[in-house]
């Protein structure tokens, strides 16, 4: 152990603990910009570019970056003198002088970083004037915006995309004030690899990375006369958007939401859940059939729109190993417009269909011309959890005073199955509940499968099915994801099955949901709440939810069936 002393409280820590750890060990704090502890994913941004968080070590003459400097036996530290708030100062205005001042109108007003360390620091005007960089926006996505004008070096999205993701779009090009980030060959984004996973979004301190707004577009359906306007909401959604209303993580305000969303004016307010139910029986289906057909295994799941976009990408090879099942809010889509208009005797070119949703990639999946029917897309808008209580704001509606109501039927129905979709190890979960009674024709009495729950990167499972071992694997965040399949390329893999979600934590983790800058608190309560509501659920098997059953009798025939192929299953591209 090593002693120090920070504004005269002396602890001792562990040798190669930086000043910045050790102080807040101490409950001491010390700003701080480009630093940004990723606890959920064991990962630092510990880039130091912008000094911020300096401090005065007695006997040494220069100012120490407290968050890139370990402490050691006998050091003394001062946090808070006034060379320190100088030095602090003088960054930040640095840092103004070459950027955009149109806070009002920002989309990260209120909610950057740059912002509120201005405010803390007291600086009220811009002190250095000069040339400024400028950049072209790059708005060639349906996910997300890079406004570059608005970018502080911090590299945070290199660390996210880079180390944890393991994606590689962006790096730093050019030197010294030309330095800027950008995709190789300084492509747009939609012409990158990037698969949308937004969690570099969810780190960035400014507005340099944002999410597409689709709220006017929203907006505008809704005051559309001749539309009949549909919304439908992720199981991840239902944990975390009290957050925006002041709530801990992780409160469930299901009821809520449907009363909000019903008070926004939409014409029906389903669930993705009733989806995530109608793919598992198509998931396990197609999973028994590979099974007892010699198919190809292990089969993947892929109702997560960022890893189909990387291994359509990175793994191309393998295009035949996930699951054919669309997502989700997809096979919500096109169920909407063809079985519910035709029961309702709607004309589905009437109805457009908006997915709340904790994910951006979601906005990208969308517009994919594959997903596609009778020349409509399948869902017509997507907004983020963020989004939609903006949106909630701007009607003045108050989520969290709101009494609960229902989901609107059929397409609101659910099981406990579907809303653990919403966490990591959720869809195989599920998708295990199903399997198991279909082959055994047997009831599973104990649902949980609680070797597939955590945040272990990568987590597994032996599940006994008749007399065969089943093999079951989960991974979450695309770099656990790749080391599963270098293993399926080199033909090592043992798994019968594997989930992969793109962000860490699943969707409870989506590059949409309310800002958690890495707080691994956070996550486990939004975890906790999904299973909280699973355990509340009348039915937790899919295969029971009775407004599923009633789908495949009076529209769809067999789960994996001519017509369900036709309208609830894909195809992947290189
Ligand atoms: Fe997800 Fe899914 S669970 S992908 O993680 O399969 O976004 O929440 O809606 O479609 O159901 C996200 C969440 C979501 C789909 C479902
Ligand atoms: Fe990388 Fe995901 Fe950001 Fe794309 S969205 S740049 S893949 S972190």
């Amino acid at each position: 152990l090593v002693h120090v002393t920070i504004n005269n409280q002396t602890i001792a820590v562990e040798e190669g603990t930086t000043i910045l750890e050790a102080a807040k060990k101490l409950d001491i704090r010390i700003p701080t910009l480009c630093y940004l502890n990723l606890e959920h994913v064991k990962t630092v941004n510990g880039s130091a570019s912008c000094r911020v968080c300096v401090v005065e070590i007695e006997g040494r003459r220069n100012l120490a970056p407290s968050c890139a400097t370990p402490v050691s036996e006998g050091m003394v530290v001062r946090t808070n003198t006034l060379r320190c708030i100088k030095a602090r100062r003088l960054v930040v205005e640095l840092l103004l002088s070459n950027h955009p001042t149109d806070c009002l109108i920002c989309e990260k007003n209120l909610n950057c970083e740059l912002q509120s360390l201005a405010a803390e620091l007291d600086i009220r005007r811009i002190k250095f004037h000069g040339v400024r960089a400028t950049h072209e926006k790059d708005i060639s996505s349906k996910a997300m915006i890079r406004n570059m004008d608005k970018c502080i070096l911090c590299r945070r999205c290199e660390t996210m995309c880079n180390q944890v993701q393991t994606v590689h779009v962006y790096s730093a090009v050019n030197r010294g004030f030309d330095t800027f980030i950008a995709p190789a060959l300084n492509l747009p984004m939609d012409k990158s690899i990037c698969t949308f996973c937004g969690q570099c979004v969810s780190v960035c301190p400014t507005a340099a990375l944002t999410v597409v707004n689709d709220i006017p577009n929203v907006w505008e359906a809704l005051n559309a006369k001749d539309k009949f306007v549909i919304v439908q909401t992720a199981p991840a959604v239902r944990v975390a958007l009290g957050e925006k209303f002041g709530a801990e993580p992780g409160t469930v305000v299901t009821g809520k939401m449907v009363a909000a969303l019903r008070m926004m004016g939409f014409d029906k307010v389903f669930d993705t859940d009733f989806a995530a139910d109608l793919t598992i029986m198509e998931e396990a289906a197609e999973f028994i059939h590979r099974l007892q057909h010699g198919g190809r295994l292990p089969i993947l799941t892929s109702c997560c729109p960022g890893w189909v976009k990387f291994f359509e990408h990175q793994f191309n090879d393998l295009l035949d190993i996930p699951s054919t099942c669309k997502s989700p809010h997809e096979m919500f889509g096109v169920i909407a417009k063809t079985y519910y208009a035709e029961k309702m005797g709607i004309d589905p070119k009437n109805i457009f269909v908006v997915s709340i949703m904790p994910c951006l990639a979601k906005k990208y999946e969308a517009a994919r011309p594959e997903l596609m029917h009778d020349d409509m897309q399948d869902v017509d808008a997507v907004l983020t959890t963020r989004e939609l209580g903006d949106m909630l704001k701007e009607a003045n509606i108050d989520l969290m005073n709101l009494k609960d109501e229902e989901f609107d039927e059929p397409l609101g129905e659910s099981t406990g199955a579907s809303v653990i979709f919403g966490t990591t190890g959720g869809v195989i979960e599920a998708a295990l509940r199903t399997t198991y009674e279909w082959l055994t024709n047997e009831t599973l009495e104990e649902v949980e499968f609680h070797e597939l729950r955590g945040f272990e990167g990568i987590r597994e499972a032996v599940v006994k099915i008749n007399d065969q071992d089943i093999n079951i694997a989960v991974a979450h965040g695309l770099g656990n994801a790749r080391k599963l399949l270098e293993d399926i390329r080199a033909g090592k893999s043992h798994y019968h099955a594997i989930e992969i979600m793109a962000c860490p934590g699943g969707c409870i983790g989506g590059g949409g949901q309310p800002y958690h800058f890495g707080n691994f608190d956070v996550l486990k309560k939004r975890m906790e709440g999904i299973y909280k509501e699973d355990k509340s659920k009348k039915y937790r098997k899919s295969h029971e939810n009775p407004a599923i059953k009633k789908l495949y009798e009076e529209y769809l025939g067999e789960p994996n069936g001519e017509k369900a192929h036709e309208l609830l299953h894909t195809y992947y591209v290189k």
